[in-house]
């Protein structure tokens, strides 16, 4: 087994074939690599911290799928507590106790979550949070922040990060203007055009949909005391404080943003890591909230496969071993080693090189500035992320195929890997110029 692209053949005329079935030969846009101007790879299997590709070259992978795989892939608990739900039956329809035993784990590791509701997707989370403050305030308006990415539901693919924004246009066409407009977006940690927005809409927004750590414009943290001043003008104007944690949460700790920084939202989203990898995500909050929900109140959400066993079972057995008492001890510590080797790289190479970094989620920006906001992201050298990414592919190590996502470190990922990944940078960056 070769590292890197030694061939990528089998994944060009795949992608091909892909190109005319499926828009974009992919189902979901930043699969297809249009933020590195190259095609795809497409992938065969994966184990640990490692991806091979169907032309048999090895990569160390920190997409980890977006985020999901913090355990590494084809984690053995994982796979067993997933197969042996399989033996029972793939989809009911019907409550089961491990969709319980889940709720449990999720409202344990949440202060702020007393009941959740499952979904399928991230998507569905927002899109149901948003769903629930508008009705709880009886108010329209929704605020967002420029670059945060919160799924592709209509009101907010507005001024949106992740792959609209990949797209430069980081809003979607098919969205009605109408609906567009009760979505107020303002810089990322800004709390100047925040209190303006609230002077401007007094009474009348319902929402406040934050990323509590911003992943997709690339990682950008809150600026100290960004958090506190959103929970509190929320507070005092009645409007819902929804954390977005579908990345944050289980990654920066058990219990999320909330935990790290000590923030309690009213509503919280949930998915990626919540699933294990398969399809799941929840929406969660205080009792007063959630049972809005039908059946018991008026606020309507449904799902053929919400809770389903498969996804269940997983999310149970990753959730479990999260809950052990290193493994974000363990994260830390690599995310922190990879950055110490990534920076000492490029210092060495005379590269300007800025790091976001929390926890196991990090974003390498070629700027020599700070990077507060997505509009700071965009004054970085993208060319440079271009090369450094096919540099890294060439090396063997796969990350994000753009600049506004995130690397993403697991559990899996041992001392040799982050080592392997420094060497590459090394190369990479000497030869980058
Ligand atoms: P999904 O509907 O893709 O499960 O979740 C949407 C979503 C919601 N909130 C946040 C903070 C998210 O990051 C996401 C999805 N993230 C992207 C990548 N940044 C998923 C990858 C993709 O779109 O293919």
């Amino acid at each position: 087994m070769k590292s890197g692209i030694n061939s990528r053949q089998r994944s060009a005329q795949a992608f091909a074939e892909a190109c005319q079935i499926l828009p974009g030969g992919v189902n979901s846009p930043v699969r297809a690599f249009a933020g590195v101007d190259a095609g795809p790879l497409f992938i065969a299997r994966a184990s640990g911290s490692k991806l091979y590709d169907i032309d048999g070259n090895e990569y160390i992978d920190y997409v980890c799928s977006w985020g999901p795989m913090i355990l590494g892939h084809a984690h053995p608990k994982v796979l067993g507590a997933v197969m042996e739900a399989a033996g029972h039956g793939t989809s009911f329809g019907a409550p089961t106790l491990a969709e319980t035993a889940l709720a449990q784990k999720v409202v344990a590791a949440f202060g702020s979550i007393e009941k959740v509701r499952m979904i399928n997707s991230g998507t569905e989370a927002v899109m149901t949070a948003i769903r629930l403050a508008r009705a709880f305030t009886e108010r329209d308006y929704i605020v967002k922040m420029v670059g945060c990415y919160h799924g592709h539901s209509d009101s907010l693919l507005v001024a949106a990060g992740s792959g609209p924004a990949e797209l430069s246009r980081p809003s979607s066409k098919g969205v009605p203007q109408r609906l567009a407009e009760l979505t107020i977006a303002i810089p990322y940690n800004d709390i100047e055009a925040f209190k303006a927005a609230f002077e401007k809409y007094k009474g009348r927004i319902a929402a406040v949909l934050v990323e509590p750590i911003a992943a997709n414009m690339g990682v950008v943290p809150p600026v100290d005391g960004y958090l506190q001043s959103l929970r509190e003008l929320c507070s005092e104007n009645g409007s819902i404080l929804v954390f977005d944690e579908v990345i944050t949460g289980f990654r920066v700790a058990l219990g999320g943003a909330q935990q790290l920084y000590g923030i309690e939202a009213d509503l919280t989203c949930l998915g990626k890591i919540v699933g294990g990898g398969l399809p799941a995500a929840m929406v969660g909050g205080p009792a007063g909230l959630m049972d809005m929900l039908a059946p018991l109140g008026p606020v309507y959400q449904a799902g053929t496969l919400s809770g389903n066993p498969l996804a269940t079972a997983a999310a149970n057995a990753t959730l479990e071993i999260l809950a052990g008492d290193d493994c974000y001890a363990r994260l830390e510590a690599s995310g922190a080693s990879l950055q110490a080797g990534l920076e000492d790289a490029a210092k060495s190479a005379g590269i300007a090189l800025t790091i976001n970094r929390v926890g196991s989620i990090m974003s390498c920006f070629f700027t020599d500035k700070p990077v507060l906001n997505f509009a700071d992201v965009q004054g970085s050298n993208i060319k440079i992320f271009k090369k450094f990414f096919a540099g890294m592919l060439k090396g063997g190590i796969y990350l994000a195929p753009s600049a506004y996502e995130a690397i993403f470190v697991s559990l899996a990922h041992s001392k040799e890997d982050i080592e392997k990944t420094v060497n590459v940078a090394h190369n990479v960056f000497s030869n980058i110029g």
